[in-house]
């Protein structure tokens, strides 16, 4: 007969078990304990085909047993009363900032709950600096700031001016940012993380260029980690989950994230129904990290201790996330009823204790012997990331203005008497009268509190967060490797994009620039036309090359190696970004002036990871994003999803980037070598988007006499005037990427058919002179009685007589956003719409930028400035086969 759970035989049967496994674990320890279970279940399986049932997760308690926790090593009442400190000033900082001024928004209650987790990482593990010279990076959870801030202000770093100024930063004298941005504070913070997920994948990527720069020779090794504070609700985010599989295949023992399971998001619980802890611990362990929950505090220790049958941990694996919420809430005697009541012998166990004890039991995350157990076994854990689980109360010693309440997140209020609770709980010295005004309290600078953590961060080498750029300046950027560009193909026929790799090449050899360069590539290198590279300087593999590979007998095969330099991402443009970013930013994370060129399907940028290089724009990241295979019609046959015709209309909204669609080799040479020079001999914090075609065409030599260069960079020059010196009729055409080469059909034949004189500019980029013309304009706005500025394109085009007719492979609304700067009829022609599979002439003519279009679009413009009739219209039309009935490509 079978025997029940309950069956008290099976009981003691257990027991004994357990006796024998005990014995076993004090005489020969965990892994020996662990090694007999091993054996044990591999003998049930061959014996009986006993076959255990899969499972992910481990039971929910704490993953390190009491018995394995090291001696705490510092005061932990010193460290209670620093914590106090830092909460009260967190606190009083988001709630002053509201009396203010009503509705300026911040978050206390997502600081109150981290606040254990970061102090024993603020004052035993977070090194500025490492005994061999690197440092630990450190990614904030964005919503933590005030608990940043308010630390830095007791470490003397803040001025309390500055903290009443939390969220007005135009305040004279400054403010203090929201969340972290190195754009605003670039003394401070070095990490934006506040949009949600961004934060673990960018630290995931970093974890593993520090190896990728150590492997490489860059950068010798030294024990710094990457530690990633998260929340819970943040795992939601794809971003947050989706390269965590890198992480552990490329053994990122330097990665530690520290998940803040406080079990609530912004609404409500993050999983009412289930365990975040349990599926989190599923999901990470399934994909090789190494997991630590930190669930229970010490006060805890002991019931489970005594818990000889697993009940207790058994019942609490039971109880979902939304039920332990509310206990968070509800008095002990609910707490007791609810989760002991299931069972009278659970309700023995905590017969010795009081409602009122019951209800104060400490969860992991708030016990500092706890985390710092776990922090501890996290850095001294190789061969595997480390993520860790901790247990926490949203709102933590709010009360009831918000302890674990769905209301908590938004908290920022709190009346007197929730103010005078907070203030008594952490003993803050501010009396009643006082309290009204939420004051900062500081204790002097020789304090027992302000000096011990001044010690501390001493003994780990300074304070954090700091944001500096560490690296020296290159001293300049050798010509040579790019002149060749200058020169013109002679007839021969390449692509922008062969122009690019080519240049890429050059620089690679570089006995200097060379090792710097980073490509970057989400497999798309033989797209490119790249894959010359993998042999020149190798593909970057923790291990090397284990397998003999396929093409080995070939020129170009694939070669991976350990201090390979391309970083071969496969197919993660999110990813890709992070390693650009991760490298774009090393002058200021590492001394070292890496130079990041991510080259991609243009079409999957901006539209993709818009909000990666969003944050590579706030985080100072310099380098180059190439797009390739750009244009809506230079793509031929790849159709809708392929074809980009907007990248460079969503580029607009990043204001340190520059954005340019050059048409011709030496535009691309001129703008590479002005932009290395810029980000890294002048330091600026600007960084580039470049897009490059496919389409072999003949390139020109770079025109001389003018000042080429110059018009190159800023966006606009004249590329071919018209042969024509006697035509009555005149027109100016703007070309830019490979429309360009339609633009110089059309000056041909409106030369040739029309009489039209026409002479042909290069636009390289309409994002700069748009800049341009605005910042003119507002200095004009601003100075009224001062002699005007005249905007780069005015001043270009001044002198050119009749409509300006421009065409690209990108939106209309690119050459209109100059429109009343143009010193006459500007008619734009783009690539609105959905694109198609077909060849590159009939997307032309679909989308109306080719020639004949050119050409048509000038003709009416001539008549609408009446210098010619309708007939020649008509007969245009006509002559150059178009078809007026045909789609508008713009919603077809
Ligand atoms: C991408 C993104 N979406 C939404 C938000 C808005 N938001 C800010 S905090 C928050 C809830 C955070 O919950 P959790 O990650 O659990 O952090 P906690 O405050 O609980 O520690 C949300 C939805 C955001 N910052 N970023
Ligand atoms: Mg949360």
């Amino acid at each position: 007969m079978a025997q029940t759970e309950t069956d008290g035989l099976e009981v003691l049967e257990t027991r004994e078990w357990v006796d024998s496994l005990d014995y076993v674990l004090s005489r020969g320890g965990p892994n020996r304990a662990g090694r007999l279970l091993q054996q044990l279940a591999l003998h049930a399986r061959t014996a009986a085909g006993v076959n255990l049932p899969f499972s992910a997760t481990t039971p929910y308690q704490n993953t390190i047993a009491p018995a394995q926790q090291p001696p705490f090593p510092g005061s932990q009442e010193m460290e209670r009363r620093i914590k106090s400190l830092v909460r009260w000033n967190a606190l009083a900082m988001v709630v002053r900032a509201n009396k203010i001024q009503e509705g300026i928004g911040g978050h206390i209650s997502t600081f109150a709950s981290a606040a254990t987790l970061y102090e024993v990482a603020f004052n035993h593990f977070l090194r500025a600096k490492t005994e061999t010279g690197d440092r630990d990076v450190v990614y904030f959870q964005g919503h933590a700031a005030p608990g940043i801030y308010a630390r830095a202000y007791l470490e003397g770093r803040i001025p309390k001016e500055k903290l009443q100024n939390f969220r007005r930063e135009l305040k004279k004298g400054g403010g203090l940012s929201s969340y972290p941005h190195p754009w605003l504070m670039p003394d401070f913070w070095e990490f934006p993380t506040v949009s949600m997920g961004l934060g673990p994948i960018q630290a995931i990527y970093h974890a593993r260029f520090i190896k990728y720069l150590e492997n490489r020779g860059l950068k010798p090794s030294t024990g710094g980690k990457v530690w990633a504070f998260l929340g819970d609700g943040e795992m939601d985010e794809p971003e947050s989950l989706g390269s965590i599989t890198l992480a552990s295949r490329e053994k990122l023992d330097n990665l530690i994230f520290v998940v803040n399971c406080n079990l609530q998001r912004l609404d409500g619980p993050v999983r009412g129904n289930g365990k975040i802890i349990q599926e989190l611990e599923a999901i990470f362990r399934g994909a090789g990290w190494n997991v630590i929950k930190v669930i229970w505090g010490t006060d805890w220790d002991n019931l489970i201790e005594n818990d000889r049958d697993g009940l207790l941990v058994k019942r609490m694996g039971e109880v979902s996330d939304g039920q332990y919420q509310k206990y968070f809430v509800e008095s002990g005697a609910y707490f007791r009823q609810n989760l002991f009541g299931s069972d009278p012998r659970l309700l023995k166990m905590v017969e010795h204790l009081s409602d009122e004890q019951l209800a104060r039991m400490r969860l992991g995350g708030h016990d500092p012997i706890k985390v710092h157990a776990a922090y501890r076994a996290a850095v001294e854990h190789s061969g595997q990331p480390t993520i860790i689980l901790a247990k926490t109360i949203k709102g933590y010693g709010m009360g009831e203005a918000g302890e674990g309440k769905n209301i908590t997140h938004q908290q920022k209020k709190l009346n007197d008497d929730e103010l005078r609770l907070f203030r008594s709980r952490f003993g803050i010295p501010i009396p009643d009268a006082e309290l009204h005004e939420a004051p900062f309290y500081r204790p002097s600078d020789d304090s027992a509190e302000i000096k011990y953590m001044q010690a501390r961060r001493q003994q780990l080498g300074g304070y954090m967060p700091e944001r500096k750029v560490r690296a020296t300046a290159l001293k300049s950027i050798p010509d040579a490797h790019f002149e060749e560009f200058h020169k013109g193909t002679d007839g021969r026929e390449v692509s922008t994009t062969m122009v690019f790799v080519r240049l890429l090449a050059k620089l690679l050899r570089d006995p200097e620039l060379g090792k710097l360069i980073v490509p970057i590539i989400p497999d798309e290198a033989r797209t490119f036309g790249m894959e010359a590279l993998f042999r020149q300087v190798g593909i970057y593999s923790n291990v090397g090359q284990l397998y003999e590979p396929v093409d080995m007998d070939t020129l170009l095969y694939y070669k991976e190696a350990k201090n390979g330099q391309i970083l071969e991402e496969g197919i993660t443009e999110a990813g890709s970004v992070c390693s650009f970013i991760a490298a774009g930013t090393a002058y200021s994370n590492h001394g070292i002036n890496t130079i990041p060129f991510f080259i991609y399907y243009s079409m999957f940028g901006f539209q993709r990871i818009g909000d990666l290089i969003w944050a590579a724009a706030d985080i100072r990241c310099r380098g180059f994003l190439i797009g390739g295979t750009a244009g809506r019609t230079t793509l031929a046959g790849e159709g809708l999803q392929h074809q980009d015709g907007h990248s460079h209309v969503l580029a607009l909204p990043v204001p340190n980037l520059l954005a340019y669609d050059p048409a011709f080799a030496y535009e691309i040479a001129i703008i590479i070598q002005d932009g290395i020079r810029r980000m890294y001999v002048n330091g600026e914090s600007i960084f580039y988007y470049l897009t490059v075609t496919n389409e072999p065409l003949p390139m020109p030599e770079m025109p001389k006499g003018e000042n080429i260069r110059d018009g190159v960079l800023k966006g606009l020059y004249r590329f071919k005037a018209s042969g024509q010196t006697d035509a009555k009729l005149h027109a100016q055409l703007l070309g830019s990427g490979t429309i360009m080469f339609e633009v110089l059909k059309a000056q041909q034949i409106l030369e040739e058919k029309y009489g039209v004189a026409a002479d042909v500019w290069s636009v390289t980029g309409y994002k700069q002179l748009y800049r341009d013309a605005n910042d003119c304009e507002r200095w004009n706005m601003l100075h009224p009685t001062d002699p005007a500025k005249v905007p780069y394109v005015t001043q270009t085009l001044q002198s050119a007589s009749g409509p300006f007719i421009a065409a690209s492979d990108y939106m209309k609304v690119l050459p209109e956003s100059l429109g009343k700067w143009v010193p006459g009829q500007l008619v734009s022609l783009g690539t609105d719409g959905f694109g198609r599979s077909e060849g590159r002439a009939s997307l032309r003519d679909f989308f109306e930028v080719d020639a004949k279009h050119i050409v048509l679009a000038t003709l009416v413009a001539l008549a609408r400035e009446k210098q010619i009739g309708p007939d020649v219209l008509k007969k245009a039309v006509q002559e150059l086969g178009i078809n007026p009935e045909k789609a508008n490509p713009a919603i077809s």
